[in-house]
């Protein structure tokens, strides 16, 4: 068995058992409430799954297995031209623990060595029509990977379910290994008439993914590696990890789950914000004749898009009351990297104009940036300048956080998930037997 294979069944398999003594001497304990607002506006801030490797604090932000974005710009291995490694934050969701350097450096040459996409992948995305969007590109391709599952093969083979863990982590490191080719075969056949780069072994998981879209210059090398690194995982409860989790739940394999996932990824709410906020900056930017907008100009304009019924995107979140510090972070490279870019400029004017207009609303809860704010404008800067591709960016990184939490699942022996529903005759019988006991 495999090192990392090895140490993750140290410690998941005893997790397991745990678990199973917490549900049976404990599983009485109550959690929580919740109320009817929160039953029909999306179940926000009620606790309803177990996700081990990251929590989200409204006020703090991500951490990631207990460790903060800042913390870990510190403490995670980094690529040759700044930034750290995303190889290092997958070992951390995986195993609970800080990777060394060889830690990481053993991520990216097994992911190198698992990275083969099969003929039959790139026989079906060249089948589809040009102005397919590369979401769905993307959602398709790992569909079509499913051929490969070592899960399904195993379970229709028989498979005892304390083994449930053991294909599924060979799936999953496959399936991660794979998509940097995927999405870059995207990009080049939709933006670039076709001709493919092939990957170089040489280099880092991240570095090579830029590689292949056809970036050399050393800063994007460096950004590729921020944006795989923050967007990997973001608690259990957001669309493309809770579809991931749900579909999962029926012992679909990896690629049936992830290819869920990414459908809700492809979400404007969700990640397909990150390419609507460029849409709106550019769309501003044309209203007032191309040259840079004022900071009335953009108030002006964000009143506008709220009268219009539109939600400004880039701003607010379900969970957050500030401002994201996957925001900050990526606020800082552009600091050092790009101060004096006039579209990183617009950002900031955003940052200083926008949140007291939706606080003035008196609706919106969090009038705060989230990451998809200012994501585009650096790659933007690096001359990744074709947004509809930034969701499958965004993909390529939240299938760490995703798989690794599938994983988790398998070996913990997560029931099939099966929440219950009301209707709203049975809401107004709740509201009249409430009235009358009060
Ligand atoms: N612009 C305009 N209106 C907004 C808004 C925004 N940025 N954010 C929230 N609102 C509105 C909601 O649409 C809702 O309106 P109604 O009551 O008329 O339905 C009201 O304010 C209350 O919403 P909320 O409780 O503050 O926010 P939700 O938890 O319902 O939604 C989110 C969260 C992210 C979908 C929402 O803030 C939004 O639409 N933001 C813009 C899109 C975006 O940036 N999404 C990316 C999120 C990060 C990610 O997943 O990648």
């Amino acid at each position: 068995m495999d090192k990392l294979k090895e140490k993750f069944a140290q410690k998941a398999l005893p997790l397991a058992d745990e678990i199973k003594t917490l549900i049976k001497e404990h599983g009485n304990i109550v959690l929580g409430s919740y109320t009817l607002e929160q039953v029909y506006h999306g179940m926000k801030g009620m606790i309803g799954m177990v996700t081990e490797t990251s929590k989200l604090d409204p006020e703090e932000g991500i951490r990631f297995r207990g460790y903060s974005i800042p913390e870990l710009r510190l403490k995670l291995p980094r690529g040759a031209g700044g930034e750290n490694l995303p190889e290092g934050i997958f070992y951390l969701l995986l195993t609970g623990e800080l990777p060394t350097e060889d830690d990481a450096r053993e991520v990216s040459n097994a992911w190198a060595r698992r990275s083969h996409v099969p003929k039959h992948v790139f026989d079906m995305l060249d089948s589809l029509p040009m102005a397919t969007h590369p979401m769905t590109q993307f959602s398709l391709a790992i569909l079509a990977m499913q051929t490969e599952s070592n899960f399904a093969a195993a379970y229709r083979k028989g498979i005892n379910k304390k083994q449930y863990w053991d294909p599924m982590f060979e799936d999953v490191m496959n399936c991660i290994a794979r998509l940097p080719r995927i999405a870059a075969y995207i990009y080049r056949r939709t933006y670039k008439n076709g001709v493919h780069i092939e990957p170089n072994p040489k280099l880092d998981w991240g570095a090579n993914f830029a590689h292949m879209l056809g970036f050399e210059d050393e800063g994007m090398h460096a950004l590729m590696r921020l944006y795989l690194t923050i967007h990997v995982d973001h608690e259990g409860g957001n669309v493309s990890a809770h579809t991931t989790h749900l579909v999962g739940s029926a012992l679909s394999d990896a690629y049936y789950s992830l290819s869920a996932g990414m459908n809700g990824l492809a979400g404007p709410l969700h990640g397909l914000a990150n390419q609507e906020v460029v849409r709106w900056i550019y769309d501003l930017r044309q209203f007032y004749g191309d040259k840079m907008p004022s900071k009335e100009d953009i108030a002006e304009y964000v009143e506008k898009t709220l009268a219009e019924g539109r939600v400004v995107p880039g701003y607010g979140h379900a969970v957050l009351r500030k401002t994201d510090p996957r925001y900050i972070a990526q606020m800082e490279f552009a600091q050092t990297h790009l101060a004096d870019d006039e579209l990183f400029k617009i950002v900031q004017m955003l940052y200083e104009v926008v949140p007291e207009i939706l606080k003035s609303t008196g609706k919106i809860k969090n009038p705060w940036p989230n990451v998809d704010a200012h994501s585009g404008v650096l790659l933007i800067h690096y001359g990744l300048t074709e947004y509809d591709f930034y969701t499958v960016l965004f993909g390529v990184s939240r299938a760490i956080g995703v798989l690794t939490s599938l994983l988790w699942d398998r070996a913990l022996g997560s029931p099939i998930e099966r929440p219950g529903s009301v209707t709203s005759d049975w809401m107004k019988a709740q509201v009249e037997k409430a009235k009358t006991t009060a």
